[in-house]
């Protein structure tokens, strides 16, 4: 009898992962399953984000829903989504949120595990009352104390250190894109069988760029560099020509458009706020995990004065100027910076 295969060419998430696994013989699996559980948590607030808005209606007295449970800001549930489904496996030393003040300790009545996993659990959220874009970042790194509870020396490391890092995006369709040092790649949601497959394959950032991507309306509490070079960008300022300009204000999106489509996006330093002079944007949880992500796919993560990954973390929720995208747009950036911000 011939056997013929019943789906051909689709390759899930599991197998994409499982496939990697195998080049890696001494591997103890705790990898990938963390990455699966990333992955099923991203299915839970996706499904979660896709119905944003019918939740108040559905719970609109008492702000419950109709199980009579309390309806919970989409931030909130997706911090709950995964600590929950990370707090017992036995996989994590510690984890740290963008949500959360201080790292989170696993559970005193759990074993403890050699990874340790950062993220922002709703990149954007801003953004959910418009049916714009939001995501999840992630970044997995190897425990650096021995054994125990995991400290904040395990959390505090270089982007450099990173092992694996991708993030959601909940988008028109949901895409989870991940790296574990062996390029990035791209799976869509297909909603109907909830299954990631494989759509997008060992991405690499484009190399005709087409976009830059900065918030313009803060332009007046940039430096002179960071002034001349969007000028520049523009095709001016000698610019053999000029990149379209698309900011989202999600930086999931934001980054996503720049991995596929390829370009430059920034976060800069400014004098908006003088409680953030360094601008928005946290190292830990959304800076390096991207970084990791955009040059495992060619291009280059910087703070506009050297690579962004060299950075060691002195803070929880340290934030930092961020410049990625192809590599000659951000060494462009860092070009202008060097010449003007001195
Ligand atoms: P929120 O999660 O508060 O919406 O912030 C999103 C974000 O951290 C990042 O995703 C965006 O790139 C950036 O802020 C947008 O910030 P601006 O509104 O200052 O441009």
């Amino acid at each position: 009898m011939t056997v013929r295969p019943f789906v051909p060419s689709v390759m899930t998430i599991e197998r994409h992962i499982l496939t990697e696994q195998e080049a890696f013989p001494d591997a103890s699996g705790a990898l990938t399953q963390l990455l699966y559980d990333i992955a099923l948590a991203g299915k839970l607030i996706a499904s979660r984000t896709t119905r944003a808005g019918l939740a108040d209606i559905v719970g609109a007295a008492g702000h419950e829903n109709v199980q009579g449970e309390e309806v919970q800001k989409l931030d909130v549930y997706a911090q709950d989504v995964i600590y929950q489904l990370n707090d017992h496996t036995g996989r994590l030393a510690v984890m740290a949120s963008e949500e959360e003040k201080e790292i989170i300790p696993i559970p005193e009545k759990y074993p403890k595990g050699k990874y340790v996993l950062l993220f922002d659990p709703l990149d954007g959220s801003t953004n959910i009352d418009f049916n714009v874009s939001v995501g999840t970042i992630f970044a997995i790194y190897k425990r650096k104390t021995p054994s125990g509870p995991g400290t904040l020396e395990d959390v505090l490391q270089k982007g450099r250190d990173i092992v694996a890092a991708g993030y959601m995006v909940y988008g028109s369709s949901t895409m989870l894109v991940y790296t574990a040092g062996h390029g990035v790649n791209g799976f869509t949601l297909d909603s109907n069988i909830g299954e990631f497959l494989l759509s997008h394959p060992s991405i690499r950032l484009p190399e005709r760029p087409k976009y830059y991507s900065v918030n313009q309306g803060y332009e007046k509490y940039w430096t002179e560099g960071i002034k001349r070079y969007t000028q520049w960008l523009q095709g001016e300022e000698g610019a053999a020509r000029s990149l379209s300009l698309r900011y989202i204000g999600s930086m999931v999106a934001d980054v996503h458009r720049t991995l596929l489509g390829g370009g430059v996006f920034f976060y800069p330093a400014d004098t908006r706020d003088p409680k953030k002079p360094e601008g928005k944007l946290r190292l830990l949880y959304e800076a390096n995990p991207m970084a990791f992500v955009i040059e495992q796919a060619g291009g280059y993560a910087s703070t506009g004065r050297g690579p962004l990954r060299d950075i060691v973390p002195t803070g929880l929720h340290q934030r930092t100027p961020l410049y990625l995208g192809n590599r000659d747009l951000v060494e462009k950036a860092e070009e202008f910076i060097a010449k003007y911000d001195a």
